[in-house]
């Protein structure tokens, strides 16, 4: 039979099937193959015996949440507590962007900003409104709601920054734990532990983990730089040009003539320097 796993506990996969759900364990011919199954895998499965039999071909994968077959990210974003950082939402545009998943980002705990912190994230955002990306706010459910229908959508963020609350409040039916990030942070753990599949608003939403700041995948140097995807606006003398050192870059004008934010650059170089992954 096949079926979709939407949980991972151990060794033990929860399947999703027209018919219900199974328990299944990987067995036989997984043991030959470097292929381990992740949640969002379609597989074939032995209903009798409870066995995972085979992966059906990915769309995608990411290795950070460990997901697959993902339409768009919703990159769960806090202003505060933990703080609002561009490198970090640079580095997981990027990591999306490289997986050709859609980036949404998602904006929490506004509520917890003054006047003046707002009015420059603000700006900020704007920017990546500018570039082509959407911004929503947790506050705005209207405007979350929208994102789901027909799309499984992972939620990626780092911990504490309100995924898992997110959910709840989308759908009165989840019960999903949360934890102040103080009491998260001094167990030395994420309240999230799994990466669970769930169906809301008509949609597939995965809940994960959250990370901390060094916690992250490399993306190559080439993808890396048609990652930042306004660069590519800007088409320099030198064909293959990085924009780091090479002369009359283009890119590097336009941050000085602020048409792009400097921020996205500095995190562009950073990035680059893998050390800073
Ligand atoms: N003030 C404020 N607090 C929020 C907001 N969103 C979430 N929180 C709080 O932030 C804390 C962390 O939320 P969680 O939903 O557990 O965070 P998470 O991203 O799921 O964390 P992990 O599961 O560890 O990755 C909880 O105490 C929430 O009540 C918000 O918009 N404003
Ligand atoms: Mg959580
Ligand atoms: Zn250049």
């Amino acid at each position: 039979m096949k079926g979709q796993i939407v949980k991972i506990v151990s060794n033990l996969c929860t399947v999703e099937c027209e018919d219900g759900i199974y328990e299944c364990t990987p067995r036989g011919k997984f043991r030959n193959q470097k292929i381990s199954p992740v949640v969002g895998d379609y597989v074939e499965f032995d209903e009798k015996n409870n066995y995972l039999l085979e992966i059906l071909p990915r769309k995608n994968h990411l290795e950070r949440p460990l997901v697959s077959n993902i339409d768009q990210g919703l990159l769960v974003t806090s202003v505060k507590s933990p703080d609002f950082s561009t490198n970090l939402l640079d580095k997981l545009l990027a990591v999306m962007e490289y997986h050709h998943i859609t980036p949404i980002i998602c904006i929490t705990k506004w509520d917890l900003l003054n006047r003046k912190e707002k009015k420059e994230i603000k700006k900020i955002l704007k920017y990546y409104q500018k570039i082509g990306y959407k911004v929503v706010y947790n506050h705005k459910l209207w405007q979350v709601r929208k994102i789901f229908k027909n799309k499984t959508t992972v939620l990626t963020g780092q911990t504490g920054a309100g995924k898992s609350t997110l959910i709840n409040k989308l759908d009165s039916k989840f019960q999903l734990e949360t934890n102040e990030i103080s009491k998260a942070l001094g167990r030395g753990k994420h309240t999230t532990r799994h990466v669970e599949l769930l169906h809301l608003l008509k949609g597939k939403v995965l809940d994960t983990p959250g990370f901390s700041q060094l916690d992250f995948q490399e993306v190559p140097d080439h993808e890396l730089r048609d990652a930042f995807i306004e660069f590519q606006k800007y088409p320099c003398p030198y064909k293959d040009c990085m924009h780091l050192s090479e002369k009359e870059c283009q890119v590097k004008a336009n941050v000085e003539k602020k048409n792009i934010l400097a921020s996205r650059y500095e995190n562009y170089q950073k990035l680059m320097k893998k050390s800073r992954w």
